[in-house]
């Protein structure tokens, strides 16, 4: 079974800022956390990380007839972006939201998820790990 995981704009930078909001681990170990725990799943895995929109779009339209499902953190796009909720209900994947912070805690403007509109569970406040609790989810649903 073949997972992508998409993550958005800066957070390639993550253990560089904000540690209090994101810790300190960096996008390397986040990267190495996400393969670890697909291996355990059974998935084979590929990891895209993009500050563009268009590229996010581009990554999800790719994985249909490709993959079996897809993990997204859009980051920022998540609270603005049409164009990716439209290529997630476009492939019409199996998909899983995730997010390193509590977003519901967060400032109003983080409210909406246009993303999660698409996904059927969302994943948050849990750091890093909440990629493989997506992970472990997404493995549940293909499962049953
Ligand atoms: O909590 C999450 O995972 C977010 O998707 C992260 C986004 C934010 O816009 C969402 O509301 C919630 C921001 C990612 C920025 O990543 C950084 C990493 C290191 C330093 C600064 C920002």
């Amino acid at each position: 079974m073949k997972l992508l995981v998409i993550n958005g704009p800066n957070l390639n930078m993550l253990g560089i800022r904000e540690p209090e909001i994101y810790g300190s681990a960096t996008y390397q170990a986040l990267e190495n956390l996400v393969r670890e725990a697909a291996a355990e799943a059974g998935f084979e895995v590929e990891i895209i990380q993009s500050n563009h929109e268009g590229a996010l779009v581009d990554a999800i339209q790719q994985a249909y007839g490709k993959a079996d499902g897809i993990i997204i953190n859009p980051a920022a796009y998540t609270h603005t972006s049409v164009a990716i909720l439209d290529a997630l209900k476009t492939v019409a994947l199996p998909a899983v939201e995730v997010h390193i912070s509590n977003v519901k805690e967060r400032e109003d403007f983080r409210q909406v998820s246009y993303a999660g509109m698409a996904c059927f569970h969302t994943v948050m406040g849990e750091g890093l790990e909440g990629y493989r609790t997506a992970i472990r989810v997404m493995k549940d649903k293909l499962s049953s």
